[in-house]
């Protein structure tokens, strides 16, 4: 079924799933802070809109991917916001990871306009987006679930659904610490391995014979025999997430030591410049910090 889509925050990620929702054939209309990048989706079709509220107004289904739930304020909010365009019976979901507190406020307020509401954060990294591979946590009422699935496919490889918005930004943290704690140990090993004088490449292969081997040991492991450190996901956003676990733990009475010494490491990280580097580039700090011994 061709829908009325909205999509606000053409990044790394969500340009490449809106484009997968023009491919699917639905009419679609995108907003973004820098609108250039609208270019190549408005070259095939896609229509641009001047403002948030404007992409909103008028859509069966309407996304949001943006950094962080000050981003994602910043555009639902406002007199041009998309929320202002929202009306009863709409539906909104949120692909960005912004946290628990903010997905059940941005429920509240949906719910105050009868607007349905899901939060749906990805699994997966941008070439999976450009594939429609990606996996979405799909939470919030089962009736906005239903409604959202088709586009929901049209971008993904899997959707796992929750109950409630809240638990499917919560599992999304949940996620990220994992992948905190296993990039952050990956780094810190390779150094303890070089700073004995073992190569690099030799530390990242042992480790991928052993029982402990990962998909994600592969990938960063070639960046980081590469010195390559473009981002594919950078230490900002990844520092975000850890600092978005911490509060969730706060407010739910969780103690998660491992994700507050992760946290330090990447703010040090982001403090020594390497906010917009690919998060294998923890590997390079602790590099930095064995030369310096
Ligand atoms: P990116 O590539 O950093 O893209 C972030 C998007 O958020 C991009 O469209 C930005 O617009 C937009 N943004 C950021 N701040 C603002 C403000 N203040 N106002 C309006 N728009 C804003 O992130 P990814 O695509 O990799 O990730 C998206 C989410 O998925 C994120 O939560 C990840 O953790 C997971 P811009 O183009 O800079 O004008």
């Amino acid at each position: 079924m061709r829908m009325k889509i909205g999509f606000l925050g053409l990044g790394t990620m969500g340009e490449p799933i809106a484009n997968n929702l023009r491919k699917a054939g639905h009419d679609l209309t995108v907003w973004n802070r820098t609108a250039a990048k609208a270019d190549h989706i408005v070259s095939k079709g896609g229509k641009l809109a001047r403002t948030a509220r404007e992409a909103a107004t008028g859509r069966d289904l309407v996304f949001t991917c943006l950094s962080d739930e000050k981003a994602l304020e910043a555009v639902l909010e406002g007199a041009d916001g998309a929320l202002a365009g929202l009306a009863k019976g709409n539906l909104l979901v949120d692909l960005s990871t912004a946290g628990t507190r903010s997905a059940r406020s941005i429920a509240t307020r949906c719910a105050d306009r009868a607007v349905d509401f899901l939060s749906a954060p990805i699994l997966g990294s941008k070439s999976a987006a450009e594939q429609a591979q990606i996996v979405l946590l799909a939470g919030g009422p089962g009736a906005a679930r239903e409604r959202a699935r088709p586009a929901l496919h049209a971008v993904s490889s899997r959707i796992i659904e929750l109950e409630d918005a809240g638990q499917a930004a919560l599992m999304k943290l949940c996620v990220n610490a994992v992948g905190g704690a296993m990039i952050a140990g990956f780094g810190e090993a390779i150094a303890l391995g070089a700073s004995g004088g073992i190569p690099i490449w030799k530390v990242i292969e042992v480790i991928q014979a052993s029982p402990f081997h990962s998909p994600l040991f592969l990938v960063k492991g070639e960046l980081i025999e590469r010195t390559d450190w473009a981002p594919r996901f950078a230490i900002a956003l990844a520092e975000k997430d850890q600092r978005l676990a911490q509060e969730a733990a706060a407010d739910q009475g969780a103690k998660v030591p491992i994700n507050e010494a992760v946290r330090r490491l990447l703010s040090e990280a982001v403090e020594s410049g390497r906010g917009d580097k690919d998060v294998a580039a923890l590997a390079d700090l602790f590099l930095e910090w064995a030369k310096r011994k």
